[in-house]
């Protein structure tokens, strides 16, 4: 980084993302199982330790375990970019590392430019946004935004029943200290998220880059149905107390209701005991994911789901519950601050008309918008497909993300978010 003037972004990023996409990809799928706390998380995060100081950042650990790289002294009036680094079971490379590298590329760009900002900027990672390991999302953000308990997320526990506490310890963090942490998003005057779009929205645009208006009111239920293991081969019909059958009945409820509301309503992980192809199932555990443009809509998407497994779990004898574990409610960006972006990633635009996009992703920037001054880019996606090893971006569009996120920042930076944007 000596000859400050030759670096640009976009050429740092393709760099930064060559050693990034390896890390933890599976050989056979191409896809990542970066989960709070294991051995690929462990080395992603040693690639972004490594790529912020390089770049002479000084990177901390918050009591949660979330990475800050600072450029500056961290304090009041801060503007912070990053996204986080953990995938789905299988995930992309992009939803995450996407908006991380990015953040990292724009210091770049903005060293390249000359710029030395009078007010702190922080790059961050944020944990566990995904809840691909302990099923909760956005435990990062939440923690220090307050808004899950610690001790609930502590005890919170993995497929193999290793709880959060003992994970986050081995990765050599205390676990004890995790809880809120207004004063870190006290000292931000902005937070922003680069990220891939996980729709096809922008492909339909001559654009590259889209802006966040808001994040559909979205969460996550468990399902429990509990009957009686017996032999599938001697067992009459009738006399068996059978949980796949209201599971199967909760299933294309779930998927009716989300049709007939234009919503969604996904069940696409499930624990079935014993899991054996000639024993009934003494139990399935199965989680809905459910999302609509309102909140009420969400409500009467649940409360049909639960009515129906309630109803055919009495009819097959077997017993059923149902608990929230996560619930987002709608996020709107902050109308004025969405417009800033807008106007400021309209000047390298192919027209002035920069998309303004809602989502029924859920996102550490939703989390924090309730607290900081919030908004989201959008990288577009050719395919839309995300959640998958076939997530992609083209490397101009990312490129393109980078020179928006630099030039977002820059504008951040020279004018701090007045009373009318945040
Ligand atoms: O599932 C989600 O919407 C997010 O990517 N965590
Ligand atoms: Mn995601
Ligand atoms: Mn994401």
């Amino acid at each position: 980084m000596s000859d400050q003037q030759t670096v640009s972004g976009p050429e740092t990023f393709d760099r930064m993302w060559a050693d990034l996409v390896p890390l933890g990809r599976d050989p056979d799928s191409g896809g990542y199982h970066r989960h709070a706390w294991n051995g690929a998380d462990t080395e992603v995060r040693a690639w972004f330790t490594e790529a912020a100081v390089a770049r002479g950042l000084d990177v901390r650990a918050d009591r949660n375990g979330n990475l800050w790289a600072w450029w500056g002294t961290p304090g009041p009036g801060a503007v912070a970019t990053g996204s986080h680094l953990d995938s789905v079971p299988d995930g992309g490379a992009f939803d995450g590392p996407l908006g991380v590298a990015s953040a990292l590329a724009a210091v770049d760009e903005l060293r390249g430019r000359g710029l030395t900002p009078t007010r702190p900027l922080a790059v961050t990672v944020f944990v566990e946004e995904e809840g691909g390991r302990f099923g909760v999302p956005c435990l990062g953000s939440r923690l220090t935004a307050g808004e899950i308990s610690p001790e609930r997320v502590r005890g919170l526990t993995d497929a193999s029943g290793t709880t959060w506490a003992q994970a986050m310890e081995a990765a050599g963090h205390d676990p004890h200290a995790i809880g809120a942490d207004p004063e870190a998003l006290a000292g931000l005057d902005a937070f922003v998220e680069l990220h891939v779009e996980q729709g096809r929205a922008l492909e339909e645009t001559p654009h590259p880059v889209g802006v966040a208006s808001a994040i559909w009111p979205h969460g996550r239920w468990r399902m429990d149905f509990t009957g009686r293991a017996d032999h599938a081969g001697t067992t009459r019909l009738s006399d068996r107390s059978d949980p796949m059958l209201p599971f199967a009945h909760a299933v294309l409820a779930a998927r009716a209701l989300a049709e007939e509301h234009d919503a969604r309503a996904t069940v696409a992980k499930a624990r079935i005991a014993p899991n054996g192809t000639n024993a009934i199932p003494s139990s399935v555990s199965a989680w809905l994911d459910a999302r609509a443009a309102d909140g009420a809509v969400l409500d009467a998407i649940v409360d049909g789901v639960r009515e129906v497994a309630a109803k055919t779990a009495r009819e097959h004898g077997v017993e059923h519950a149902m608990v929230n574990e996560s619930l987002t409610p709608l996020v709107s960006f902050s109308h004025g601050l969405r417009d800033r972006l807008a106007a400021v990633v309209a000047s390298r635009a192919p027209d002035p008309r920069v998309p303004v996009l809602p989502t029924g992703a859920g996102h550490d920037a939703g989390v924090l918008a309730a607290h900081v001054p919030t908004a989201m880019l959008y990288v577009r996606n050719p395919t839309g497909v995300s959640h998958s090893p076939h997530e992609r971006a083209r490397p101009e569009d990312c490129h393109a993300g980078v020179l928006a996120l630099a030039d977002v920042l820059q504008d951040l930076l020279e004018r701090p978010v007045d009373e009318g944007e945040g």
